[in-house]
């Protein structure tokens, strides 16, 4: 595979997979035989979170010499980008997601040195990194607020959303809000500062004030920020709530929902009325016309539907390469992300199929399960109880690295890392799950059941340290981590993983291999099968004159299915599966192993349009 031409000096690592690690340049032709295709339709991009990562120095929190350290590990799976969740500095309201300077780095984290030196060593392992963009709002503690706050006459004022107390209301009393939007973490989206008599929005915290996008001042200096990092060398960004950058000006009340105080303001705010236009315009501020290897852009857009995605990531359009849709991780929500529900099998395919339909052609699909934001998705999807854990483990990923888009693994995902066994409210950290816990049980809920969902979707889950070794606290650091490490890391680590060839681990190495050698898992076309089975998920993917057929079986239990023109594959070879005992080409009916995964590939005779 080809190293990364424009890196130049992507020499070959001591690591396994040398010269694999790299990611390919631009290829010719695309595949559809014109337009060249880009670079990360055939990459696979790894998620670290700074903080949970790798200890360098013993002060408990990940940090930037601690991550460069382990770049080996990370090149000998085979990714080919690296995203970093955010590293500038912060108060850490929301783990850096309040960002208080765009351009440096927090000492928590190390030094613009450390970066520097990080930066290189990645692109010396023919890998790119992509920062972490987070412009829909700063921290409170951001030089532009403190101003903003100062009084209603400074001429950052205008860089927030400021406004009156809601007529006839006492201001700062409840219901004075100037609307009725309730806040991501639980409360209203509005604080009140007594000193200029005003609120501000905050979607999030109230230390994540919104930034006001309708001022073109806001958005120069962020392109100004932007393009400072590009220039330092970094591949392209992750877009953090990039669709809810434009709001109704008007900022109109929701509609209220039964039993809550607060109105539904999602359709005054996500993907909002000038979004289009805020995203191209970065396009030609930022992107457009630079010279070098082309970037990596993906926005994370909560509440997208796949008619907006199409937009969004239409090439002609120019806005972003690919966005973070929410869709696949609501499936199990009930009343709200805390009231678990089963997932139902047929739902998720009935809408991962519905994406890798809707996107075909024009636009282009990410693909995850986890993230920082996620429960892990062996606990949540699949059966981390034991026997079944690895097989349920490379399941998941088969199933998912072998869809149409650009896979994202999420640190520890690769050793099939579990949920916590958080015992009580005191094991949190997470802003999220402490105001829901606060507020819920001020609202007279069972304190025991808030807990069991948090347990289940608590953001933490995927937040606890990186699992190195056996030792004590996992290799993560010598120090007391800043969040308990899970106490199955003597068994599940990083050091057992590779070390063994039946690992979860060798897994994703053999899923990352294969997109980058069979150009039918990048660029294939995607048809559904199966649509109304409960237990197993089954699709074919197809390129020029090679087609492949993924199937997994969901369940603990042995079935058995037919397949439509099943006979038709029977003979299949077996391109990778989960399941060693099951090697050997495809028979029909199928039978297949508890959480079994398979992938198997034929060669057709003829293109399509000349079979039928
Ligand atoms: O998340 C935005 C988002 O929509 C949610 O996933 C959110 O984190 C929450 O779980 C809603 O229930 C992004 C970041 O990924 C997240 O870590 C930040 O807390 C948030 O934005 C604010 O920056």
């Amino acid at each position: 595979m080809a190293v990364n031409g424009a890196r130049g000096a992507a020499a070959e690592t001591t690591t396994e997979a040398g010269p694999e690690a790299g990611p390919e340049t631009t290829t010719e032709a695309g595949s559809d035989g014109a337009r060249p295709d880009p670079w990360w339709k055939s990459a696979v991009v790894y998620q670290i979170y700074p903080r949970s990562f790798a200890d360098s120095d013993g002060d408990g929190v990940g940090d930037l010499p601690g991550m460069e350290r382990r770049l080996d590990y990370l090149a000998g799976l085979g990714v080919d980008v690296l995203w970093l969740s955010p590293v500038y500095p912060s108060p850490h309201d929301d783990n850096g997601y309040d960002i208080s300077d765009y351009q440096g780095i927090d000492p928590v984290f190390g030094t613009l040195e450390d970066f520097d030196r990080l930066l290189a060593a990645v692109h010396t392992r023919g890998m790119r990194l992509v920062m972490d963009l987070v412009v829909n709002h700063t921290s409170d503690e951001h030089p532009w607020f403190t101003e903003s706050r100062s009084g209603p006459d400074t001429p950052k004022r205008d860089w927030y959303w400021w406004r009156p107390a809601r007529e006839g209301r006492e201001p700062g009393t409840p219901g004075a809000e100037p609307n009725n939007w309730a806040s991501f973490f639980s409360g209203p989206a509005w604080e009140y500062d007594p000193a200029s008599e005003a609120y501000y929005l905050h979607l999030f915290s109230r230390k994540q004030p919104d930034l006001n996008w309708e001022n073109p001042e806001v958005r120069q200096a962020v392109y100004a920020m932007m393009r400072w990092w590009l220039d330092r060398g970094v591949d392209g960004f992750r877009m953090d709530v990039i669709n809810l950058i434009s709001k109704d000006p008007a900022l109109p009340d929701g509609a209220v929902r039964d039993g809550s105080p607060y109105g539904d303001g999602s359709p005054h705010y996500t993907c909002g009325p000038r979004i289009h236009d805020y995203l191209q315009e970065m396009h030609r501020e930022v992107f457009a016309g630079r010279t070098g290897e082309p970037l990596l852009t993906v926005g994370e857009m909560p509440g997208v539907t796949v008619g907006q995605a199409r937009l969004f990531t239409d090439p002609a359009r120019a806005e972003v390469d690919m966005v973070f849709q929410f869709e696949h991780v609501g499936l199990d929500h009930g009343a709200d992300k805390f009231d678990v529900r089963p997932l139902r099998l047929t739902d998720l395919k009935a809408s991962l199929g519905r994406w890798q339909t809707g996107l075909d052609g024009t636009g282009w699909n990410s693909l995850y399960w986890n993230n920082h934001d996620q429960p892990r998705v062996v606990s949540r999807f699949g059966d981390d109880s034991g026997p079944y854990r690895v097989r349920s483990a490379t399941l998941l990923a088969t199933v998912l690295h072998l869809h149409r888009g650009t896979p994202y693994i999420y640190q520890g995902e690769e050793l099939g890392m579990t949920n916590a066994p958080f015992s009580s409210v005191d094991d949190f950290r997470d802003i999220e799950s402490l105001r829901y816990f606060a507020e819920a049980v001020a609202g007279g809920a069972d304190p025991e059941r808030v807990l069991a969902g948090l347990r289940a979707m608590g953001r933490d889950n995927a937040r606890t340290p990186m699992q190195w070794d056996a030792s004590r606290h996992a290799g993560f650091t010598t120090g007391e981590p800043w969040l308990a490490v899970n106490p199955n890391h003597t068994t599940i680590n990083a050091a057992a993983s590779v070390a063994d060839p039946a690992s979860v681990y060798h897994h994703y190495r053999r899923l990352i291999s294969l997109r980058h050698d069979e150009p039918a898992v990048a660029h294939g076309d995607f048809t559904m099968l199966l649509p109304d089975d409960e237990r197993v998920y089954a699709f074919t993917r197809r390129h020029a004159r090679v087609e492949l057929l993924v199937l997994g079986n969901f369940t603990g239990e042995d079935v058995r299915v037919d397949l439509p023109y099943g006979e038709s594959w029977a003979g299949a070879e077996l391109l990778l599966g989960n399941a060693p005992e099951a090697a050997g080409p495809l028979r029909t009916p199928v039978a297949l192993g508890p959480w079994e995964a398979r992938v198997h590939r034929r060669t057709v005779p003829a293109p399509r349009q000349e079979e039928s």
